[in-house]
């Protein structure tokens, strides 16, 4: 029996496994949205914008591990989806976009709700696809599958013609799929593998840099028992926080940017550098020259063109890590480094601030920290609060911090703490927002409320853009400028008006209560904090210098 290719399209996501789909309407998408009505193993999450649903889809593939999928109609739709598409690439999460488009015969024209969205997105999707004849639906939606997980994990967006859409076919599930040019590595090469183990018999001062590869790869168990058979401590990218736990002895903590002293420090002074799944941001090197200086470097990635892209890199290992790091492990023994573990003891794990005066955001962090035991799943919007809780949350869980890390998109942390919530019902799961970033994509809370989310939201409010004044402070000698709101809206009145509970504290003594409080209420809860817009985000690398040249460490 023939059936639609938007039949077809919802067929080949079940049997992909797909049982929740993030999305919104509209006219060029009418078919599928008719076609989903039937479907008895997916759901669909409606929020409040395109641009939620993408973030949602990627916070739900972030913590489940599984592709996110998310939907839109043509033109706004689209575009309303390509943040979240571009914030998932820069952060490698695996999620398939699907767009309506408008008929094929006039494609190019200019019609209503027209945008060549392929075309927008190719620069920052793994691949895209603009179907053109309904047979290849299944086989593109296996394909699409296939694409985001497999390798180094990314968005794929799937443009459908809505008379592609309503063109009836007869239903075939390919069995195998066959990417010619597409074969991603999985073992590493055995030469490089033994040059490495070499090395790091040699290495007297060696450190691990995990990457979000390792929380990508879930490579987590083989990051460990490395460590354990060596000994050698481990730093983190902002992206890898998590895929090894911070209160194990030998975590130095988050390096880079705005991280700790002993691991800023650690990595300037190693004589080997094990980088897994890092892709060596600007934030995370500094200068790159001052990077790592006496150390060799040795790169394990699944995607070989991060190797060499911004450092340059002794041993180059193209691998998925699981395998790579067992093999090294496999062949690897005990180190002595108990001269390399004092030198470190000494230096600092923490940036420091003062509890003076108002409410610290650090210290609010810290209390929810301990009061969760590093058990809930925490996502952030982006500003000073993002490096706060990187700094003063103890992760110790993979996949527990959700942060948009690479494109560093404000408005994510919400709608990702709603996938989040979806990948994960049983665990505590809380957004961190500062007032700006929150206003982006605050009607979320209604997706929350409508889908009956116990989703926490702690809300700094400094009354503006913090770590853009913070910029200002250092770069613009103190010369503040839109960083301020002139008006905000009442936060807990707004929260109330959809239901949801909400309490604004003020004060130091008011902060162990109220976080109890909300972390006993069953449902959502928005606490907001008011904290002072002068509290800046230390240790702080300024541009163009090492990152052992750290200000307020
Ligand atoms: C979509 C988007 N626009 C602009 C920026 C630039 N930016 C980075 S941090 C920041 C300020 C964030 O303010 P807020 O969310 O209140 O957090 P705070 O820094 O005060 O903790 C801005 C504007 C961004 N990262 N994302």
């Amino acid at each position: 029996m023939k059936i639609t290719a938007a039949e077809a399209l919802i067929k080949a996501l079940e049997a992909e496994g797909v049982d929740l789909i993030f999305g919104y309407p509209g006219g060029a998408i009418l078919p599928v949205y008719d076609s989903l009505y039937n479907s008895k193993k997916i759901k669909h999450v409606l929020t409040r914008s395109e641009q939620a649903a993408a973030h949602a889809a990627s916070g739900f593939a972030r913590v489940s591990g599984k592709v996110g999928v998310c939907m839109a109609t043509s033109g706004p739709g689209a575009t309303n989806l390509v943040t979240g598409i571009a914030t998932a690439y820069m952060d490698s999460v695996p999620i398939v976009a699907i767009t309506g488009q408008v008929p094929t015969g006039v494609i190019g024209r200019d019609v209503f709700q027209e945008v060549d969205i392929t075309g927008a997105t190719a620069p920052f999707t793994k691949h895209n696809y603009l179907v053109k004849r309904a047979e290849d639906i299944p086989r593109i939606v296996k394909e699409a599958f296939y694409i985001a997980s497999t390798g180094r994990p990314g968005p794929v967006l799937i443009d459908l013609p809505k008379d592609v859409a309503e063109t009836r076919i007869e239903f075939k599930m390919p069995g195998k799929i066959n990417l010619r040019g597409y074969k991603p590595k999985v073992q590493g090469h055995p030469l490089q593998i033994e040059r490495a183990v070499e090395e790091i018999k040699r290495a007297q001062r060696p450190v691990i840099i995990a990457g979000g590869g390792v929380n990508s790869a879930k490579a987590e168990k083989e990051l460990m028992e490395l460590v354990e058979k060596t000994g050698i401590p481990v730093a983190t990218s902002l992206m890898g926080i998590g895929c090894f736990p911070q209160n194990h002895p030998l975590s130095l903590g988050m390096a880079g940017m705005h991280g700790s002293p002993r691991a800023n420090i650690a990595i300037t002074e190693a004589d080997l550098i094990i980088a897994a799944g890092v892709r060596f941001s600007d934030r995370m090197t500094g200068k790159v020259s001052g990077f790592a200086p006496k150390a060799k470097i040795l790169h394990i990635d699944i995607d070989p063109a991060e190797i060499g892209k911004n450092v340059r890199v002794d041993i180059p290992i193209v691998g998925d890590l699981r395998v790579v790091l067992s093999e090294i492990s496999k062949n690897s023994t005990k180190k002595d480094l108990y001269e390399w573990y004092d030198f470190i003891e000494k230096i600092s794990k923490k940036g420091v601030y003062e509890k003076k005066g108002m409410l610290c955001p650090q210290e609010i962090i810290e209390v929810i920290s301990q009061k969760t035991k590093g058990e809930a799943i925490i996502t952030t919007e982006v500003g000073s609060h993002q490096m706060w809780v990187a700094q003063f949350y103890e992760f110790i869980h993979p996949r527990s911090f959700i942060t948009s890390g690479g494109l560093g998109t404000m408005g994510y942390g919400l709608p990702a703490a709603i996938g989040a919530k979806f990948a994960n019902p049983g665990k505590t799961v809380i957004n961190f927002a500062g007032d700006g970033s929150f206003q982006m994509n605050l009607a979320e809370m209604a997706t929350i409320v409508e889908n009956n989310l116990a989703v926490k939201m702690v809300l700094f409010n400094n009354g503006g853009l913090g770590l853009v004044r913070q910029l200002q402070e250092f770069y613009c000698d103190g010369r503040y400028h839109q960083v301020n709101f002139k008006f905000t809206p009442d936060f807990v009145k707004l929260a109330e008006s959809y239901g949801i509970k909400a309490e604004r504290i003020e004060s130091r003594k008011e902060l162990p209560q109220a976080v109890d409080r909300m972390l006993s209420e069953e449902g959502s809860f928005l606490l907001e904090c008011m904290v002072d817009i002068r509290e800046n985000v230390y240790p702080m690398v300024l541009n163009g210098s090492p990152i052992n040249k750290m200000i307020g460490g």
